[in-house]
């Protein structure tokens, strides 16, 4: 059998999402997610019109032969853009193959190596007692890991922090639209101040292990805001209360600096969301400076590629913590699911469940119960997109915020 049909959707069902289908000559529907948080067209075009062509009339089952072929060919290499077209392509001939096997994907990958996927949720709040009251919601709910955000004294709003305002959940890591809810021009801009940051948040981890004691699993997402002095100072100031990991401490590209942050400080550190291949990490993983992979099935060439990188850390000790925000489509939580549960070197998962219009517009048979998910059993990564459902929500432009210190200097984030 060959590949007889590979076509983009931009669907916006609350975010906006890129999704290829693969389809074969026997009418087998592979699904791969192209999502790119605020770059969305440009992976599209990537597909549509430098990959799409290139796939009719291969043979599906070539997985590997087809990853080196796009990976390898074109002469360009890495880059967000090109892995995420890479994933999508990747991750559907995943959902054939598995699919015609009658299994689920993760029966492929070697099968199951745990029951269920212990995953973090995302608990954030204005000040303390917001964010006191949603990691009580969360603990009731069975979750065992929380990430904690909240805001800083003297800053206004910050990026991964909910507002207390009804309905507002679904909404504090948006790419932002337009106030009236269409096409943004341009970015929202935000302040940051480090010294008011690290002034305040060793309090806020002391009072979560007052209040939710010893055994909590506390996550916290420095969003790559701090310089690698900083981080390491800041590491070693929160020491004591034993995080579970402090994500992207710096900005991620340079892999040294991990090695200042790990001289002074034994807090586990987790990087690499915004990392798009193994190469990223070569130093981090072969010198020991982080504890956990943070990369996105998506944005990493997708399950070939992340097997491999996972197989890679596994040799040095270090553990998967699969990126898992709204801005990564339900397929590609699926392809994450999938691999968290074949994998030996499962860490945690990231789960920021979508929004009920985005599950209407994609079916999952994944399942979550009191702090465990789980791929389900059907055939494939057990993800259909309702493309009918998807026609009525068209591409709005959003974008992530401009992050600016006090003095107006554009600042990582
Ligand atoms: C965040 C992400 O989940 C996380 O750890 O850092 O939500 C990130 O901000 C978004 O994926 C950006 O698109
Ligand atoms: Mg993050």
């Amino acid at each position: 059998m060959t590949i007889e049909l590979a076509d983009v959707s931009v669907t916006s069902p609350g975010r906006n999402f890129v999704t290829l289908k693969i389809v074969t000559s026997d009418g087998v529907v592979g699904w791969g997610d192209a999502t790119l948080n605020g770059r969305e067209l440009s992976v599209a075009s990537y597909l549509r019109d430098h990959v799409a062509s290139t796939l009719i009339g291969r043979d599906e089952d070539r997985i590997e032969d087809t990853w080196q072929y796009l990976y390898r060919g074109p002469y360009w290499r890495r880059g967000p853009v090109t892995m995420a077209a890479i994933a999508a392509v990747d991750m559907a001939l995943w959902d054939i193959k598995a699919k015609k096997a009658g299994v689920p994907l993760y029966q492929l990958l070697g099968g199951a190596s745990r029951d269920g996927i212990r995953a973090y949720c995302h608990a954030s709040g204005t000040d303390y007692a917001a964010l006191r009251d949603a990691i009580t919601g969360y603990v009731e709910q069975g979750f065992t890991a929380v990430r904690v955000q909240t805001g800083v004294p003297g800053l206004g709003q910050i990026y991964g922090v909910a507002s207390n305002a009804p309905g507002a959940r679904y909404d504090y890591e948006p790419a932002k639209r337009a106030a009236d809810g269409g096409a943004a021009t341009a970015p929202v801009e935000e302040v940051w101040d480090t010294a008011k940051y690290r002034a305040h948040m060793p309090g806020v981890f002391e009072s979560i292990r007052h209040d939710f004691g010893a055994e909590l699993r506390i996550l916290h997402d420095g969003h790559h805001r701090l310089s690698p002095i900083e981080a390491a100072g800041f590491a070693k100031d929160i020491e004591p209360y034993r995080l579970f990991w402090l994500e992207d401490c710096t900005p991620g590209e340079d892999q040294s600096a991990l090695r200042l942050v790990r001289q002074h400080s034994t807090t586990p550190l987790a990087i690499g969301e915004v990392f798009n291949t193994v190469y990223d990490y070569q130093t981090l993983i072969t010198e020991r400076l982080i504890d956990f992979v943070r990369s996105a099935v998506t944005h990493t060439g997708g399950i070939t590629a992340m097997r491999k990188l996972l197989d890679f850390a596994a040799i040095y000790g270090i553990r998967s913590g699969i990126h898992g925000p709204t801005d990564i489509s339900p397929v590609g939580m699926a392809a994450a699911l999938h691999l968290d549960l074949a994998i030996h070197n499962f860490g945690i998962q990231e789960y920021m469940p979508h929004s009920a219009t985005t599950l209407d517009v994609f079916r999952t048979s994944y399942t979550f119960d009191r702090g465990f998910l789980h791929p389900g059993e059907t055939p494939g990564l057990g993800v259909e997109l309702d493309e009918e459902a998807a026609a009525s929500f068209a591409y709005t432009a959003a974008y992530l915020p401009v992050n600016r210190l006090t003095d107006g200097t554009v600042h990582d984030w």
